[in-house]
């Protein structure tokens, strides 16, 4: 069975934004506007996003009226970073559940490399079972993590974390990006028919996030799936602009910098 990922996508490019971070990293990251998920939804919303990333209690009280014209990508699993328990973030929400709320894909963090992974890939295996019968795609954060993983920014470590998202059928595969682009199109290559989207990572300056978006689209990935650079932002709107111009238009950083000065 094919799984149509269209609908996350523009002139076949995606640009999602990520709002998963408060159960990932707590109000930390947060400030008094960004605190308020409606604010991302209106970022999402206006700022015409391919696709919104929640878990399941923000998507339950926010996810409604026009917000629903953003396609959502439900993250079924997660866990705090308070913990020190070997890498394992575990389903909180069924499938069944995530569509009920109006998820359009399942979104599922992998940590592979965890002593936990036989488990991980079991949970994870049946997920993309039953989002598959439901005719919906999975998005696998594959995250590399461990006691055997000492770098997982090198690139043979991300190629076989990408590799094993589409042998575990993913099809949309949200990863770091380790700045190496002639090293990444292996990374890219290694996911096979699954499309990869890069993670964003701490906020930036504009010129550095711009920069980074210009050079990995060039190495074939589908787009971004980023949160803190945007919503941190002092003005959403304006670097969404710039972000736009580089993923969606194919325009050089330098050209999208342009938007911002306007
Ligand atoms: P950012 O763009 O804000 O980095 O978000 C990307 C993301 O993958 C989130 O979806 C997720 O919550 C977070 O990073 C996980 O990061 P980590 O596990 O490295 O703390």
């Amino acid at each position: 069975m094919s799984i149509n990922i269209n609908k996350f996508c523009k002139k076949g490019k995606a640009m999602i934004l990520a709002y998963d971070q408060g159960l990932e990293h707590g109000p930390a990251d947060f400030n008094e506007k960004n605190i308020d998920p409606e604010y991302i939804l209106d970022i999402a919303l206006e700022g015409n996003y391919t696709g919104l990333i929640l878990h399941n209690g923000v998507a339950e009280k926010y996810y409604y009226g026009p917000y629903r014209e953003v396609p959502l990508i439900l993250k079924i699993n997660g866990k705090t970073n308070l913990t020190n328990i070997n890498p394992i973030s575990r389903e909180l929400c069924s499938v069944e559940r995530a569509i009920k709320l109006g998820a359009s894909a399942i979104g599922y963090t992998v940590y592979d490399g965890s002593p936990e992974e036989p488990n991980i890939f079991k949970e994870f295996g049946d997920i993309v079972e039953q989002a598959h019968d439901y005719g919906i795609p999975v998005f696998a954060w594959m995250y590399p993590r461990g006691p055997t993983i000492h770098d997982d920014l090198d690139t043979n470590i991300l190629a076989y974390s990408a590799r094993v998202g589409l042998e575990l059928g993913a099809d949309v595969i949200k990863i770091k990006y380790n700045h190496k682009p002639e090293e990444f199109k292996w990374v890219v290559k290694s996911a096979g028919r699954a499309k990869i989207v890069i993670a964003g990572g701490e906020k930036v300056p504009d010129n550095e996030f711009l920069h980074m978006c210009e050079e990995m689209m060039s190495t074939g990935v589908m787009g971004i799936a980023v949160g803190r650079n945007v919503w941190k932002h002092d003005k959403p709107f304006t670097i969404t602009k710039g972000l736009r111009k580089v993923i969606i238009d194919e325009k050089t950083a330098a050209e999208a910098r342009k938007v911002l000065n306007e």
